[in-house]
């Protein structure tokens, strides 16, 4: 007993020690809900999921929960009989956008003997949000291999904080295969992620396939190493039914040098830059411009978001000043180097707006003092100083400066330079955090995870659990900043997505029940 007594101080003192479980444990944290001490034991081989429309988008996210529900099987039969989860949308619409409701309400209580189960939502996707709430409210009993609903009755009235909440993936440095893409998917739902930033292209590979320029995947890193036209209609598809936006990311003009090995002669010409990986295209030559309307507007066909990133990053403005090509164009035009990037930004602004897509582009070209339109949406990655320029100019910003996964070297104001604990700075940045003036224009904010040191073999290692505290400072109340109650749903969080094949870590000790155990 003393021992254990002195072990549990230990622990106590040494760790971050999450509050005793008092509630449900949900993550992110709902907006408001109430709870009372009931329980509800269900019986797996009654259990039922209706919905008051017809949709294949919804009947298929019913039949997956009807399986996540009860991760360890069926369980024993309990005596109790019938229980429906009834779920009401009002909009039977399977457009996926930026805007759209994700709200929902969840009722659980007990009628007299009947358990009435019901979500209520605007939209599917609101519906989708609330099936993964509801997923972790039931809970399962080893023991006695039976699940249950505890702290009946609940109440839950839940939206999400920002409309904008993403994950960025580069598969420009390593290949990522498709089923792994789809798994990525899978974990931003759970999360209630709604958005997956695809940085398909970089300077080291082209993977994309692309119908009327197929030697563009020259630029590939070999064969095996192209997602085809049918992929990548898959991994949209699949992302709208988890209710998860796929944005893709061609960036350009810079970290643009795998266009080059099916179009050599495009390239501005580096010759003091050894990092192949930041050459820019050419902005004095037709043939970038047509090269880059081509791909955009195959890519426009496959990836049906309204959003689209053209990157616009690091420009190095040294590998055009010194192309002797470029800088005799740039005196012809009487153009300043950023007058020529603002000359490129227009052109891609043109051909976005021809396939009636909406830009979206990193701060950079912005932070040059190029204009930008006030409909491009601007992705922050330095500072909140950035962001507060950004909005101040009536321009919509995602924010993603404090949230870099593959970040180990000190950055100003971080406490953790390696990946233990690093969530604690991940989750203490709010998107809000130095910004005061034009707040509704910080539409939300993504994770990013660059691909330099990353693919499918340690991808859901380096993302989770930490991005749950990202998932959760974009969808939760601002007020919502308590680490240790955050530690007691986010550590059984982990292990609740582990159970679903993500390989999503602890954050303190204690015991993860696996299924495969
Ligand atoms: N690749 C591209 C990168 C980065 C950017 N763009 C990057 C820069 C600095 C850090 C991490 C990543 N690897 N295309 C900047 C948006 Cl610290």
């Amino acid at each position: 007993m003393l021992y254990y007594t002195l072990v549990f101080l230990f622990i106590s003192l040494v760790s971050c020690q999450p509050t005793p479980i008092s509630g449900p444990l949900i993550t992110p944290l709902p907006q408001t809900y109430t709870f009372g001490s009931g329980v509800i034991r269900l019986n797996t081989g009654f259990f039922d999921i209706a919905a008051n429309i017809e949709s294949d988008l919804l009947n298929n996210a019913i039949l997956r929960y009807q399986k996540l529900f009860f991760p360890f099987g069926v369980g024993y039969p309990t005596n109790n009989p019938i229980a429906t989860l009834n779920i009401k949308v009002s909009s039977d619409s399977e457009i996926l956008q930026l805007y759209v409701s994700e709200n929902y309400t969840i009722s659980v209580e007990m009628v007299g003997q009947s358990p009435q189960l019901e979500i209520i939502a605007d939209t599917i996707f609101g519906a989708m949000r609330a099936l993964e709430t509801f997923s972790q409210l039931i809970s399962y009993d080893a023991q006695s291999q039976s699940y249950s609903i505890p702290f009946v009755p609940i109440y839950i009235d839940d939206f999400p904080r920002f409309p904008w909440r993403g994950l960025q993936i580069d598969t420009g440095r390593h290949f990522i295969p498709t089923s792994f893409l789809m798994h990525i998917i899978e974990s931003c739902a759970y999360s209630k992620l709604n958005t997956l930033h695809w940085h398909v292209s970089d300077g080291e590979s082209f993977p994309a396939e692309s119908k009327s320029l197929p030697n563009i995947t020259l630029g590939a890193f070999g064969p095996l190493a192209i997602y085809t036209i049918a992929d990548m209609e898959e991994i949209v598809a699949y992302g709208l039914s988890w209710g998860v936006r796929v944005l893709p990311e061609f960036d350009v003009p810079a970290h643009s040098f795998s266009w080059s090995t099916a179009f050599p002669g495009i390239m501005a010409n580096c010759p003091g830059d050894s990092d192949l990986d930041g050459w820019p295209l050419s902005p004095a030559l037709p043939e970038a411009y047509d090269l880059i309307s081509k791909i955009y507007t195959d890519m426009s066909e496959i990836f049906i978001d309204k959003y689209f990133h053209s990157g616009g990053d690091e420009l190095p403005y040294a590998c055009w000043d010194n192309d002797p090509v470029i800088a005799n164009w740039m005196t012809q035009n009487n153009f300043s180097t950023t007058q020529a990037e603002q000359y490129f930004e227009d052109q891609i602004t043109n051909i976005l707006d021809g396939l009636q897509k909406t830009k979206v582009i990193w701060h950079d070209p912005f932070a040059n003092g190029c204009e930008v339109r006030k409909d491009t949406v601007l992705q922050v990655w330095d500072n909140a100083q950035m962001a507060q320029q950004v909005v101040n100019a009536g321009i919509r910003a995602i924010v993603s400066y404090d949230w870099y996964l593959d970040m180990q070297i000190p950055v100003p104001g971080h406490t953790h330079y390696e990946y233990e604990d690093t969530w604690l700075d991940f989750y203490a940045a709010d998107p809000l955090m130095g910004v005061t003036t034009n707040t509704e224009l910080v539409i939300g904010g993504e994770s990013c995870m660059w691909g330099e040191q990353v693919d499918h073999r340690n991808f859901d290692v380096r993302v989770w659990p930490r991005t749950i505290a990202i998932a959760e400072r974009l969808w939760s109340n601002e007020n919502v900043t308590d680490t240790n109650k955050a530690l007691t749903r986010f550590d059984p969080f982990s292990c609740h997505i582990s159970n679903r094949g993500i390989n999503s870590g602890p954050l303190y000790p204690d015991y993860c029940l696996l299924t495969s155990d």
